[in-house]
């Protein structure tokens, strides 16, 4: 049997989470990070309140479909100073890598200086403590590894280049979350449907074939701008080696709900779950607007990712 070009399919309830499922007034939820814990599906989404400033709601479900969202924000801008002048304009895009006992929680810190990647931490989903401004600003879309390789906790973050022209997916190293260096590219955008910017969409997962995470590629339009989805393998034992990724999207806006809303034409994978049966589940921010879920073989994802390695340009 084949593998087809778009392997994933959306849930026929999606969009699963929209602002009407916030129990407190919101403008939109989007971006959601996902991962189970204590038998329980658990969404950390990004909910955009009415001055246009986000901050991060816990949603727990027993199906991974139909979720409960909390009653009141988890995580807010903080006021402590250290972190204050960087999440002043908003906490945003979280992504959720379990370590051991402990899930990292990665998330863009954003403030008059602009973006920068944050590192948080939680063994519970009631106390959320802060690591780590990890990055200097200009700088989104960091994803941490799930485990530490040679000693090192390793994440891909996305710096901006060239003023914010271009954008392409990075590497680095660090002996304890906050120092971080060792940085080096990792992939560029190429001409085609992600010739803009490329950033890690969800953590890296360990598979026979090497570390498959998903990331997201954007084409400038003449119209804006179009936020898709391809997947990427690297070396285990050296993450710095891409061994292979989709020539082609395997997932991009569709649906009406991802054609339109405050940003259109965008879906934006954080969250991801791996089912027993060997599904890849992901939740993606839809529009900026909402939220939906769609699943993939996880087989085929690896296949896809693996086809035409010679091809890869990493700078
Ligand atoms: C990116 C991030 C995401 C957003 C996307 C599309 O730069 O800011 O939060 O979903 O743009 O607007």
């Amino acid at each position: 049997m084949t593998t087809p070009r778009i392997p994933f399919v959306r849930h026929e309830h999606n969009p699963i989470l929209t602002a009407n499922d916030i129990p407190y007034e919101c403008n939109t939820v989007f971006n959601g990070a996902a991962c189970r814990f204590r038998d329980q599906y658990v969404l950390l989404l990004r909910v955009e309140g009415l001055d246009g400033h986000s901050h991060l709601t816990l949603a727990f479900s027993d199906d991974g479909y139909t979720f409960r969202v909390q009653e009141k924000p988890w995580v807010l801008p903080s006021d402590d100073p250290e972190f204050e002048p960087y999440e002043r304009y908003g906490i945003e895009d979280p992504r959720i890598t379990q370590v051991g006992d402990t899930y990292y929680i990665t998330y863009t810190a954003y403030g008059p200086h602009g973006p920068r990647g944050a590192i948080g931490r939680t063994t519970d989903f009631v106390h959320f403590e802060r690591v780590a401004l990890a990055t200097e600003v200009d700088n989104k879309d960091g994803v941490l590894f799930p485990e530490t390789i040679d000693g090192d906790y390793v994440m891909l973050d996305r710096p901006a280049g060239f003023g914010g022209q271009s954008g392409s997916i990075w590497i680095a190293r660090s002996p304890d979350l906050v120092h971080w260096g060792r940085a080096r590219v990792l992939m560029s955008s190429r001409a085609g449907w992600s010739n803009s910017k490329l950033g890690a969409s969800t953590p890296p997962i360990r598979t026979e074939r090497g570390w498959l995470f998903l990331y997201h590629g954007v084409r400038v339009t003449g119209s804006g701008r179009l936020y898709r989805v391809g997947a990427a393998l690297l070396d285990l034992e050296c993450p710095e080696r891409v061994i292979g990724y989709t020539p082609h999207f395997i997932f991009g806006p569709e649906e009406p709900y991802e054609r339109t809303g405050d940003v259109p034409n965008v879906v934006f994978p954080c969250g991801q779950i791996v089912e027993p049966d060997g599904t890849l589940r992901i939740y993606y921010g839809a529009a900026d607007t909402c939220i939906g879920v769609a699943e993939a073989p996880l087989d085929e994802i690896i296949e896809l990712a693996s086809r035409d390695p010679a091809t890869i340009p990493t700078t």
